[in-house]
């Protein structure tokens, strides 16, 4: 069956036509063969966003946030995308385009009537706008921590004393058998991580050796690497299987790190009663999953301290392409400003750096043609997109 979409009508801006075949492999690529027989060309990966992209279906963050969508691994690269389609960004960046571009009409102003004064000096307000410009650049900039996070995830490390149940705990939050348990203390010597999905943002979940010192080479070993991993972390999970024991850890965990933490009183189905645990301690039994979800939301609630969400109508950037523009334009308003202020340049030459700002936002939204960017962010598609 054949779906004929004219131009107009069609996602990619031109004629198209969509070949629906029965299932299989087989009967697909006989097809495709046959087509190219005749004359037609495989597309090229992200070809079919990049056509969207040149009859203005699309601008260039548009078509990365296509991009975004299919290679989300998390929620919070899944909004992000979504954000970014929306075209949330691409209009903040043509918000403060049109900022630069009225402060270099306010220094054309400045240069043909210099002797006029008629109210606000078209000076301080030209210097004003490009302050306002810079602060919203620097709001932008900002963001982008939170799509590495969203991509690699919160690093959130269980540490411990051994046999504290930190493999358990790693396990039964993942719902998966993935670190070897035992009661032999120092069971686990390497690190393992896992991908955890979460709101708001998603976790690494990194399970660690026991706290110790020991003789042997091996656990000394894994010791370092728990050390390593506990430099990293953004958030601790502090085990213990007793109020002394999560004292202990949270004083060794104390002395390597500052981060954030969540007191994990662990194996609770085997707790007796008569122990007081610090406030905000939670305990959790990883064999009968009692106090599971209180530990997630008490993950949750660490990492949103940690990390803000940004206000609602604040756009996000999410490529080092981005925070490159960005980070470029940012310069160039901040030269002009000082410039500026200072009265240090003449206004036709302050003004060339307004314009280098408002060149570095075109790239980004793909207003100017630039062949190599273009070529970088679509060859990095999948074919068929
Ligand atoms: N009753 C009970 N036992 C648990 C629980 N979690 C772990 N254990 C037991 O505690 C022992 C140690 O568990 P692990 O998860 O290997 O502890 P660990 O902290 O990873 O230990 P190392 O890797 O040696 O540092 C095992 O015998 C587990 O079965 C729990 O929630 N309840
Ligand atoms: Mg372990």
């Amino acid at each position: 069956m054949l779906t004929w979409f004219p131009a107009a009508q069609s996602p990619v801006g031109e004629e198209l036509i969509e070949f629906s075949v029965h299932g299989g492999s087989y009967v697909s690529t006989a097809l495709v063969a046959a087509l190219v027989e005749a004359g037609a060309a495989p597309a090229l990966p992200g070809e079919f966003t990049e056509r969207a992209m040149r009859h203005g279906k699309l601008d260039l963050l548009q078509a990365e946030a296509v991009a975004d969508l299919i290679d989300a691994r998390s929620r919070a690269m899944h909004r992000a995308a979504l954000r970014q389609l929306s075209g949330a960004l691409s209009a903040r960046l043509l918000q403060l385009r049109e900022a630069l571009l009225g402060v270099d009409a306010l220094i054309a102003y400045e240069l043909d009537f210099p002797e006029e004064d008629d109210g606000p000096q078209p000076r301080a307000r030209a210097a004003h706008a490009a302050e306002a410009v810079l602060e919203a650049l620097e709001a932008l900039r900002a963001t982008m921590p939170l799509a590495e996070l969203g991509r690699a995830g919160v690093t959130v490390v269980l540490a411990g004393a051994p046999n504290a149940g930190k493999s358990s705990l790693f396990n039964a939050m993942l719902g998966d058998a993935r670190a070897i348990v035992s009661e032999v203390p120092g069971t686990t010597r390497d690190a393992i991580e896992a991908l955890v999905d979460a709101d708001p943002l998603p976790w690494r979940l990194v399970d660690t050796a026991g706290l110790r010192e020991s003789a042997d080479l091996v656990e000394r070993l894994g010791l370092e690497v728990s050390m390593r991993w506990l430099r990293r972390a953004q958030v601790i999970l502090v085990c213990g299987d007793s109020a002394g024991a999560l004292a202990a850890a949270a004083t060794a965990v104390q002395s390597v790190t500052d981060a954030p933490r969540v007191l994990v009183r662990t194996k609770s189905d085997a707790f007796q009663g008569g122990e007081t645990l610090p406030s905000g301690a939670v305990r959790v039994s990883a064999h009968s999953g009692e106090g599971l979800d209180a530990l997630r939301g008490a993950i949750a609630g660490a990492v949103r301290a940690a990390y803000p969400e940004p206000a609602e109508d604040q756009p996000v950037i999410t490529r080092a392409r981005h925070v490159a523009a960005i980070e470029r334009a940012a310069a160039e308003v901040a030269l002009f400003r000082d410039a500026w202020a200072a009265d240090a340049l003449p206004a036709p030459v302050a003004a060339t750096h307004l314009r280098a700002a408002i060149l570095a936002l075109d790239e980004l939204t793909g207003a100017i043609d630039v062949e190599d960017v273009l070529e970088r962010v679509f060859r990095s598609f999948c074919i068929g997109k």
